[in-house]
């Protein structure tokens, strides 16, 4: 496979500032090494970035703070272009972030890309969090917690989100998986909207195998293209302590190889987001060591170098 990085250097979604050093932070941890090891051909586009960033826009009190949204959205409408002319050359995009804001884009460019074609776009999105409220029910104001809403359509995003770039995606093709920490609104709207969560109690009670293979059977009877967005919160802190919004009980470190695993073998992986990586939080570069694992996880690293055979599992 022919792989194309596209490093997005911005935390203007998040509270926490430092994300914007992800891509770099990957890089160093050896993510391009790791997919050559795997004998794919990979590109680096290097950074999108703005030319200047206010210091005043971080931290800040303000809802929502304009330059921040302003900020979010520019970088949006550029990574859906460049990631559907990556798409467009037949490559698979992996997009570095930066906070989840950055998935307003790289879904969109998915979305552009398949629409005329066709092909149905399935998400799944691995997140401690729903990434589901609206400017509305958002309880902190910050974009990376409404990536998915404005992707699904939802009403309560003024006219400056709606663009050429914007691409939608539809909620009945999303699943959550990792999910322990959903706003009391933003609940109700997942619900209502029917997208299916997977949620560490169930990851508890079903084990991932089945998880995923829910996730892998849809996509596959769909003829999908699937869109992997992996959130570092969504593993467990203890393991990944490199995010700004860590929540307790994530995934472990088998678990979330597993999940990579079983991706790579459906081979209906279309492309990537690793997003959220915080390496002034990391502790010497082990949520991006781990991270860079798991990518190589999903472009095919095995431990015994061969693939297994069909996965033993229980369906509900
Ligand atoms: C929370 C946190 N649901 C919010 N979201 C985070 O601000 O909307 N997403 N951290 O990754
Ligand atoms: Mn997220
Ligand atoms: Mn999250
Ligand atoms: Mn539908």
């Amino acid at each position: 496979v022919r792989i194309d990085l596209v490093g997005v250097a911005t935390a203007s979604g998040a509270s926490v500032r430092g994300c914007g050093m992800g891509p770099e932070a990957l890089r160093v941890a050896g993510l391009a090494e790791a997919l050559m090891d795997l004998d794919h051909a990979v590109a680096d586009h290097g950074d999108l970035r703005r030319a200047q960033t206010s210091p005043s826009t971080h931290p800040s009190s303000a809802r929502m703070p304009e330059e921040r949204k302003a900020d979010v959205l520019e970088m949006a409408a550029r990574i859906s272009d460049a990631g559907h002319a990556i798409l467009q050359s037949g490559h698979v995009p992996v997009f570095l972030g930066g906070d989840h804001s950055i998935a307003m884009g790289t879904v969109s460019a998915v979305a552009r890309y398949c629409l005329p074609r066709q092909k149905p776009v399935h998400v799944l999105w691995i997140d401690a969090h729903a990434d589901y409220n609206t400017p509305q029910t958002s309880p902190s104001g910050n974009l990376h917690g409404m990536p998915l809403a404005l992707l699904c359509g939802e009403p309560g995003f003024d006219e400056a989100f709606q663009g050429d770039w914007l691409g939608r995606i539809d909620a009945h093709n999303v699943t959550i998986l990792g999910a322990r920490s959903v706003d009391r609104e933003e609940r109700r709207l997942v619900q209502a909207r029917g997208i299916e969560v997977i949620d560490m109690r169930k990851i508890d009670q079903i084990g991932v195998v089945a998880a995923v293979q829910k996730v892998i059977d849809k996509a596959k009877a769909a003829e999908a293209h699937l869109h992997v967005s992996l959130d570092v919160d969504s593993l467990d802190p203890a393991i990944a302590p490199g995010g700004g919004t860590l929540v307790p009980g994530g995934l472990s470190y088998r678990e979330a190889h597993l999940v990579m695993e079983m991706l790579h073998d459906c081979g209906l992986v279309g492309s990537l987001d690793v997003v959220e990586l915080n390496p002034f939080l990391d502790h010497g570069g082990k949520s991006a060591t781990l991270l860079v694992d798991l990518v190589a996880s999903l472009f095919g690293r095995s431990i015994m170098g061969e693939e297994p055979g069909p996965m033993e599992f229980v369906t509900e």
